[in-house]
């Protein structure tokens, strides 16, 4: 099985299981974190999920002796980027928060994946690589976009250029991810936080994220237009209505999630 599937009071745990490739993405792995991704988001119950890998590595990006120029000419990359664009959009448009536990080094593909994530923690010991360009390639799954947008243009620069890695606490300092993390408290601090959105207000979150996406490419004017907007759907939902019963009333929130 190429990826794990673990259900937990409100949430999914899934996990890259490649671990003597260093979780590097196949077509199989694809597909089954695809339908793993559905499958999370088709269950009332599960409420957000958290991403990581098994074993030393996060994910190495691309399988690249899956994409080996061969004697019948170059390979199809543009099929290829199009499984990873998809899982991309999915990944960033799932209506629920997604936690990713960047477990060990996570490379090419696997390090803006982990990016595309709403919420990223890393052991101190992973390190994040724009493994691009050392074969000849730019930053795909969204790194062009993510980059500049996280850490600025000076620093996405030289790393899309000079392929360093970046270990991660230096991530968490200039912002590309949340929080480094001691290796060893990494899961447990992954799970708490994941079992914690869980219980919050669920449309709210996948709503915020929907705005903060949209907000790249809007105008102020446009976004607040957007906003009143959200803000107005919102206003009708169950969960508002709890929150600011439970405030009033001096009391922990019992948000369903649902609208
Ligand atoms: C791997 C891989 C790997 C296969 C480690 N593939 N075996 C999209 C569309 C189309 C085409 C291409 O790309 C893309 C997007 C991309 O993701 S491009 C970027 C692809 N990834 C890379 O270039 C990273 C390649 N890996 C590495 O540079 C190193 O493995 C890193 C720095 C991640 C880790 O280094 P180490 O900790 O020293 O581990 P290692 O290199 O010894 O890896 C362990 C094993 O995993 C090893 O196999 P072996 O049989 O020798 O034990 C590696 O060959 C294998 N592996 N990454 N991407």
């Amino acid at each position: 099985m190429t990826v794990l599937v673990e259900k937990h009071a409100g949430y999914r745990q899934i996990s890259l299981n490649r671990p003597d490739r260093l979780n590097a993405l196949n077509a199989d792995m694809h597909g089954a974190l695809m339908a793993a991704l559905g499958e999370a988001e088709t269950d009332r119950e599960c409420r957000a999920i958290l991403l990581t890998g098994a074993g030393r590595g996060f994910c190495a990006g691309q399988d690249l002796a899956d994409v080996q120029v061969g004697d019948t000419g170059a390979p199809d990359l543009k099929a290829v980027l199009e499984r990873y664009n998809t899982l991309v959009r999915t990944l960033r448009g799932l209506a629920m928060p997604v936690v990713c536990a960047v477990n060990g080094v996570a490379a090419g593909a696997g390090a803006n994946l982990a990016l595309a994530c709403d919420i990223v923690l890393a052991a101190k010991s992973a390190s994040f690589i724009q493994a691009f360009s050392r074969i000849g390639l730019i930053p795909d799954c969204g790194g062009t976009w993510l980059l500049p947008r996280l850490v600025g243009a000076a620093r996405a620069r030289a790393l899309a250029i000079l392929a360093e890695p970046l270990p991660a606490e230096r991530a968490a300092e200039w912002g590309l991810i949340w929080q480094a993390v001691e290796d060893a408290a990494l899961m447990e601090t992954a799970h708490k936080l994941t079992a914690r959105l869980a219980t919050q207000a669920t449309i709210g979150i996948a709503t915020t994220k929907r705005a903060l996406d949209a907000a790249e490419t809007n105008t102020l004017d446009a976004q607040l237009d957007l906003e009143r907007d959200l803000q107005h759907e919102l206003g009708g939902s169950p969960d508002y209505a709890e929150g600011v019963r439970a405030f009033l009333e001096k009391r922990a929130p019992n948000f369903t999630g649902r609208r």
